[in-house]
């Protein structure tokens, strides 16, 4: 039989659209993107934790890409999480401090992906502009809560339809509606996914889940060596051990008395740290969940899982607690990857490369094939998925403006090389630094024990760092003189607000 043009166009119609059904699941994968808060680099046990065992997330780093050096480039939340969404460094997003919303104007990967016809969710601790738990845009849906959430019993705002009590335990209770989420868009849609996850853990304070209470209850935890050698140290630093986000200060609410740097305070210190480890063993349960729904409904190998955290956390090294400054423990976060199609051939690899929060919107955009956003810091990482020798960055700038609210921290500006880094705290006024500098070797020193910048053997390299500095500026489209910054007002011993604590 003659076939007639209509229907001929018909059936080529039908076979096209078949062809196109079956290159979207090939092609464009779900995104599933979890989201720690304050969780250290090396609090899995992927990363050598000698107490903790995360093997869930351990698979995924198994399988997959474990970036050993993975940074952010603000340590605070709100910057942060503004970067991961933008790729932006904060000077260029404007979230500068933890009291400001993302901008609504402002691209993001979830709203890139969301125009590329991906269905797109948002559930948990969204932790920007905390007086609303009003739908963000770019996504589809949308669920969080006022402030910082509670471990137990929070009241969640659903896609700005109401407001209910969700009983139960946080990890768990956003775990529940992210796999509730990704059943129902499994029935109605075959439009790839987004969905990203903000956990509330292991954010202060501390909560874990009974099960998790008295785990380490037997492990010793002591301040660490660092803590008590701060001879080379800027002054501010020792200024800090007195203060909120000092080893001596008041933290958490646990040491009644202070300033306290009685022996038997780390007590305190311990107990605070116990807890901290606790809440991450659920976090992992909630990983083995997501990962358990994936593979019984055949999703697995067409998703690319990204778990990270937000910014690094100062466990008592140098005496300081919190994060912001530029030491190692504040600046590294954890990252890992699983996503077969980009392994499949090299297989699995611990990425050595120095990898920022701003690389995070760019790489999800390559994997899904979303028009990249142009005029960001970050790149893709996967020119360096199986090849290590690839040309990639060599050294970064970080980037920390004082907050009067948390007088702490100075300004804090920092180039990391792959061997050295330099740091400097700015006063804010264009006039001379009034905190000694620090230099580090990390690779004879990685835990920053010695401070060189006075050292006379290192006096070339602080000027080829200081070179470097400037070029790191000018590489997030910065000038010393454009790079404006508050005013340091110096390191006070008042306690924060109750309300932003
Ligand atoms: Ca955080």
């Amino acid at each position: 039989m003659r076939l007639r043009f209509p229907a001929l166009f018909c059936m080529f119609l039908a076979l096209a659209l078949q062809a196109a059904k079956t290159t979207h699941a090939e092609e464009r994968p779900n995104v599933i993107v979890v989201l720690c808060d304050d969780i250290r680099w090396n609090a899995l046990s992927c990363a050598g934790h000698p107490h903790l065992k995360t093997p869930h997330i351990d698979s995924l780093a198994s399988e997959g890409l474990y970036f050993e050096n993975m940074f952010c480039t603000t340590s605070l939340c709100s910057p942060s999480r503004a970067t991961i969404l933008s790729g932006l460094y904060a000077h260029a997003h404007g979230v500068t401090n933890n009291f400001t919303d993302y901008p609504a104007q402002l691209d993001s990967f979830p709203r890139r992906l969301q125009q590329a016809g991906y269905e797109t969710a948002y559930i948990g601790k969204w932790h920007m502009g905390e007086k609303s738990d009003e739908p963000r845009p770019g996504f589809d849906y949308f669920v969080t809560h006022k402030g910082q959430g509670k471990y137990f019993d929070t009241e969640f705002n659903f896609n700005g339809n109401g407001r209910r009590v969700v009983p139960g335990y946080y990890t768990t209770v956003v775990t529940d509606m992210s796999l509730d989420w990704m059943k129902e868009q499994g029935k109605k849609s075959d439009k790839p996914f987004m969905l990203m996850i903000g956990q509330k853990a292991p954010h202060s304070f501390y909560f874990p889940e009974p099960k998790y209470q008295h785990v380490f209850d037997d492990v010793e935890v002591n301040y660490p060596h660092s803590a008590f050698h701060l001879e080379d140290k800027p002054e501010w630093i020792t200024k800090r051990l007195k203060t909120w986000h000092g080893i001596y200060g008041p933290i958490f609410d646990w040491r009644k008395e202070f300033p306290d740097d009685r022996a038997s305070s780390v007590v305190d210190f311990a107990r605070m740290v116990r807890a901290y480890w606790g809440t991450i063993l659920s976090v992992d349960d909630s990983m083995g969940r997501l990962i358990a729904y994936l593979k019984e409904t055949d999703q697995y190998d067409t998703t690319m899982i990204v778990f990270l955290g937000d910014n690094g956390l100062l466990e008592g090294e140098h005496g300081m607690v919190d994060k912001r400054t530029a030491h190692e423990a504040s600046l590294r976060v954890p990252m890992i990857i699983r996503y077969p199609k980009w392994t499949n051939k090299s297989g699995p690899q611990r990425v050595a490369q120095q990898v920022l929060t701003t690389d995070v919107a760019p790489t999800i955009l390559d994997a899904a094939g979303a028009e990249p956003m142009s005029g960001i810091h970050g790149s893709s990482i996967k020119p360096i998925v199986g090849n290590p020798n690839a040309k990639w960055r060599t050294e970064w700038l970080y980037h920390y403006n004082y907050e009067k609210q948390f007088p702490y921290t100075p300004n804090v500006r920092s180039v990391r090389g792959d061997r050295f880094k330099y740091i400097r705290y700015p006063h804010g006024d264009g006039s001379a630094d009034k905190h000694m500098a620090e230099l580090y070797d990390l690779q004879n020193d990685p835990s920053e024990s010695t401070n060189l910048i006075n050292n006379p053997d290192f006096k070339q390299t602080v000027v080829e760092m200081q070179k470097r500095y400037v070029n790191a500026l000018k590489r997030v489209g910065l000038t010393e003189a454009t790079d404006k910054m508050p005013l340091d007002q110096g390191i006070g011993t008042a306690l924060p607000d109750k309300d932003i604590r």
